[in-house]
């Protein structure tokens, strides 16, 4: 049975390749961080399986990731872990730069610290982040990089140390240039999510308006199920390269509003522009969307566009198993069954509150 372990389990991509890998028969082994609250909500499900594993481990200590390494002795090594959302990495940039720089390069020297270096192959997820302020459109992987976050100067580090272990140490090592890639697990706080939870609850009557930033902003969104299976087949190939992973097909935040807003029912126009820029429900004349210069980055990535040619030509990856409006579609119908849940509970807990009070129930 073959070992796989996966930094950053607990995460979206994290959760699917779990799922995946186990689907295929692998031993499962992921690495977790300890936190004051316990929150393993995307692979709950998972726990119990007798060939799914956790440990403790991150990627600012390299003695936790020898022994790890070490001790499950893995086939490949699936690098997922980051400080992951760019806006923050402006607010924690040395942090940003150490989990997702410096990490990479524990893991490759644990690796051959622990004699692993000609078994173990390596997978690390780079980003289209490195391309940045964009020299090109759309990206291949001939591109030029230029990043531009703190977050995608780190992740460049991580990605041309893996090119580096590879030639210096003829490591079986590659990174993933994934494009943005979402779903129904996706953090709250990324746009398409945002946008998602924010449809489904002034769908609802739970939430009176949106705010967000850049709207003009352009980006090649995939389902991080289809993504994930792509990781593996870069592990399977013959000889370690990198892959740009897209759809090749581009859209903007405000096309995204549109798109989630229509599947809970209700028609967008937006009207202005820049900071004045507003999004009014055609019906009714409300306004749900506005903008707010909170979240706009002091840089931002504007034009984000992949092509996916190589992974399909090579790997056999079909990079349209999802379409966008499925991906829509799958997103804003979990969030609208999370907000009828929540609806419904907090139904339950008032109407208790009442019984309990009129002394219908003791
Ligand atoms: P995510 O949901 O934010 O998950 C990140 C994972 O990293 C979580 O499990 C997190 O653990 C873990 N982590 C963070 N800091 C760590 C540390 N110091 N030590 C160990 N683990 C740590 O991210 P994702 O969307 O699944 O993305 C997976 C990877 O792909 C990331 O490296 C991301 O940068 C990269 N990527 C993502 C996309 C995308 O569109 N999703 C595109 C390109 C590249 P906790 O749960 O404990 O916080
Ligand atoms: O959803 P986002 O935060 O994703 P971003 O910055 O593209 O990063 C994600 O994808 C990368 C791959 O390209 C990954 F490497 C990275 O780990 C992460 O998963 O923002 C997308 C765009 C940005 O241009 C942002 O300025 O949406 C714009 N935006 C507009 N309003 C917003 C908002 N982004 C967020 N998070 N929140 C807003 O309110």
């Amino acid at each position: 049975m073959k070992k796989a372990l996966i930094t950053g389990v607990t995460g979206q991509d994290g959760s699917f390749l779990s799922e995946f890998l186990l689907s295929k028969g692998y031993d499962v082994h992921g690495t977790i961080r300890r936190s004051s609250v316990d929150f393993r909500e995307r692979i709950a499900h998972l726990e119990g399986n007798p060939n799914f594993h956790l440990h403790y481990a991150d990627l600012g200590d390299s003695m936790s990731l020898i022994q790890v390494i070490g001790s499950v002795r893995p086939d490949e090594i699936y690098n997922l872990a980051a400080q992951s959302h760019v806006q923050v990495s402006f607010d924690a940039p040395e942090f940003t730069a150490n989990v997702d720089a410096t990490g990479v390069l524990r893991i490759l020297e644990a690796v051959r610290l622990s004699g692993l270096a000609q078994s173990c192959r390596i997978y690390q997820a780079s980003t289209s982040e490195l391309y940045g302020k964009v020299e090109e459109v759309p990206q291949n992987e001939n591109t030029p990089f230029h990043p531009y976050s703190p977050y995608a100067v780190a992740k460049l580090y991580g990605h041309w140390i893996v090119k580096e272990y590879r030639e210096a140490y003829n490591m079986f090592c590659c990174s993933g240039i994934l494009f943005n890639h979402e779903s129904e697990r996706r953090g709250e706080t990324f746009v398409t999510r945002k946008i998602t939870l924010a449809a489904a609850r002034i769908a609802q009557g739970k939430q009176k308006k949106l705010y967000l930033g850049n709207l003009s902003s352009l980006r090649d969104w995939g389902y991080a199920k289809d993504y994930v299976e792509c990781m593996w087949l870069m592990l399977q190939n013959d000889k370690p390269e990198d892959f740009v992973i897209a759809t090749g097909v581009q859209h903007s935040v405000r096309d995204f509003c549109h798109y989630a807003f229509k599947h809970v029912g209700i028609e967008l126009e937006f009207t202005g522009e820049g900071a004045d820029e507003k999004g009014i429900d055609k019906a009714t004349g409300e306004v749900l969307i506005e903008v707010s210069p909170d979240f706009y980055r002091p840089t931002d990535v504007v034009n984000l566009w992949g092509d996916p040619t190589k992974a399909r030509e090579k790997l056999g990856w079909n990079p349209q198993k999802t379409t966008f409006e499925e991906l829509v579609k799958i997103m804003v119908e979990a969030d609208m069954a999370k907000v009828a849940v929540e609806r419904a509970s907090e139904q339950i807990r008032t109407n208790l509150a009442e019984y309990l009070e009129r002394g219908i129930v003791k």
